[in-house]
């Protein structure tokens, strides 16, 4: 037992006893037993005030078991270190590879734990082909990226690190990055295009010095949320990303940057936090960083990047919660003791598809939903539905093009934009024409659909979208 004040609350752990089957005859089923047992991992702690307490996770540690077993035990959240990053998801266009994400993804979902995707669009790790483009073929090559990558762990990934590390260090301003001269719309397009593949996950911008107020570049992302909410451009949230060093180092204003992103209406999320130092001073940074999140409701949760000095990006810093032989450091007992020290409750935040406190003063961007139709079990053919994100002076659009009774070979879909409309691009679709009637017909790899099978493609476009069912033809 501990000496503590019993916690009130979620705070309260309960134990359910199934009593004897004499006492289920008579009607009395289960007996709540509180419990007051400080929690005795990082995890479970968290989840009593309704966060998570995550870690980074390499694929390739998955087959030490001092790592799995730190792992399984505390953690109830994981981010993949690489595997997510564009590099890996995309090493040649067009040409997607999951194989070392889905290992730590199906890792994390078969133990219950959270997975948080990253990264979705950013000016770094980015294959060969893509740090060569530039203009609307990169914008084009992002938005397929982003749908693809995100369709793909829809139901699987809760938070996405839409877009990383996109400011410059310093001055306030944008990073200048390939992605940046394509426009300055790029970042609310990559939200946009997250939001219609996977409506469900909350959308975060990622980003490492913007923890201190007081910093510039914190102003700079903070005047970037404050407009997206205004314009009702769909973002959930902000991932601090807390490495704490000499020249950034945790400051006492960092609860006040917490709040301020909160009450512009988005969530914060500690995204890879690690502390440069040892002993007593680091301890007391952790739980530091720990009990402003525990008293912000809007902060989710913390995320560590990485779970052992030795697998850090910067292990000579010994910036973690175990040492390397994964042993608990005093920063773990203190990160665990705030942790059970409790504080506000992080409510169920609600699905980022709830309209917004405030309306925004541009339409709303939640996905209209489908206007064609579903396709019929029999019937040879194909037949089109239509899904479309649109925004003031612009649309991001998917259609699922699915084969009757009988399977196609080939297959083109027809829309008619409005007047002054244009198609920008398309991605798993040739279109012919850009205006008026635009004609999309597969691909060299999706023009065969089984009978009763599927397949997408999407389109980007200016003015207005097409309204209305598109016209499906078979070859
Ligand atoms: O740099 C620290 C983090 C800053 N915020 C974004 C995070 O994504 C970033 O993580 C680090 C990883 O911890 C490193 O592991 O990002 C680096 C660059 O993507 C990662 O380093 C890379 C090396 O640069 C590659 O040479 C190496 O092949 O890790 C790769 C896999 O080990």
């Amino acid at each position: 037992m501990s000496d503590r004040p019993v916690p009130r609350g979620p705070r309260l752990r309960t134990t359910l006893t199934l009593l004897a089957a004499s006492a289920l005859a008579g009607g009395v089923a289960l007996a709540v037993a509180p419990s007051a047992d400080a929690a005795t991992t990082l995890g479970a702690s968290a989840a009593a005030t309704g966060r998570y307490f995550g870690t980074a996770v390499a694929a390739n540690k998955l087959s030490d078991s001092t790592y799995v077993g730190i792992l399984n035990r505390e953690f109830n959240a994981v981010t993949p270190e690489n595997e997510m990053k564009i590099d890996a998801t995309e090493p040649q266009q067009n040409q997607f590879s999951f194989t070392n994400a889905d290992r730590i993804v199906n890792h994390a979902l078969a133990q219950g734990m959270k997975v948080r995707g990253h990264t979705l669009a950013w000016y770094s790790q980015q294959p060969g082909w893509m740090q060569s483009m530039e203009g609307s073929a990169l914008r084009s090559a992002m938005i397929n990226h982003i749908t693809r990558v995100a369709t793909y762990y829809r139901g699987k990934v809760f938070t996405w690190d839409v877009v990383n590390e996109a400011f410059a260090d310093s001055g306030g301003g944008r990073r200048d990055s390939n992605l940046q001269r394509t426009g300055n719309d790029w970042i609310e397009v990559a939200f946009r295009t997250a939001r219609a593949a996977d409506p469900d996950a909350k959308l975060c911008y990622n980003d490492y010095n913007i923890d201190n107020w007081t910093w510039a570049k914190t102003q700079g992302v903070y005047n970037m949320v404050r407009d997206f909410k205004a314009r009702g451009v769909p973002i959930d949230c902000v991932g601090l990303q807390s490495h704490f060093n000499s020249g950034s180092p945790y400051a006492s204003n960092y609860r006040t940057t917490m709040e301020s992103f909160a009450a512009l209406g988005v969530d914060v999320q500690v995204t890879e936090l690690d502390i440069e130092g040892s002993g007593q001073t680091q301890a007391t940074t952790y739980a530091n960083v720990v009990r402003d999140c525990l008293a912000v409701p809007r902060c989710n949760g913390i995320t560590v990047w990485g779970i052992r000095d030795s697998d850090s990006w910067r292990a000579s810093g010994t910036p973690l919660l175990f040492d390397g032989s994964g042993n608990k450091k005093a920063a773990y007992n203190s990160t665990l003791e705030a942790l059970n020290a409790g504080g506000t409750t992080n409510p169920t935040t609600p699905p980022p598809t709830t309209p917004p406190t405030s309306p925004p003063t541009s339409p709303p961007v939640s996905p209209t939903p489908p206007t064609g139709t579903t396709p019929p079990p029999s019937g040879t053919g194909c037949t089109a539905a239509y899904t479309v994100n649109a925004w003031t002076g612009g649309f991001t659009a998917t259609v699922k093009v699915s084969a009757g009774s009988a399977a196609v070979t080939g297959w083109a879909a027809t829309l008619t934009l409005p007047s002054g409309s244009a198609v920008t691009n398309a991605w798993n679709a040739q279109a012919t024409g850009s205006t008026g009637a635009v004609r999309f017909a597969n691909v060299s790899y999706n023009g065969r659909i089984a009978a009763g099978s599927s397949t997408e493609f999407g389109f980007q476009g200016t003015g207005t979208p097409p309204t209305g069912t598109p016209a499906c033809a078979a070859s």
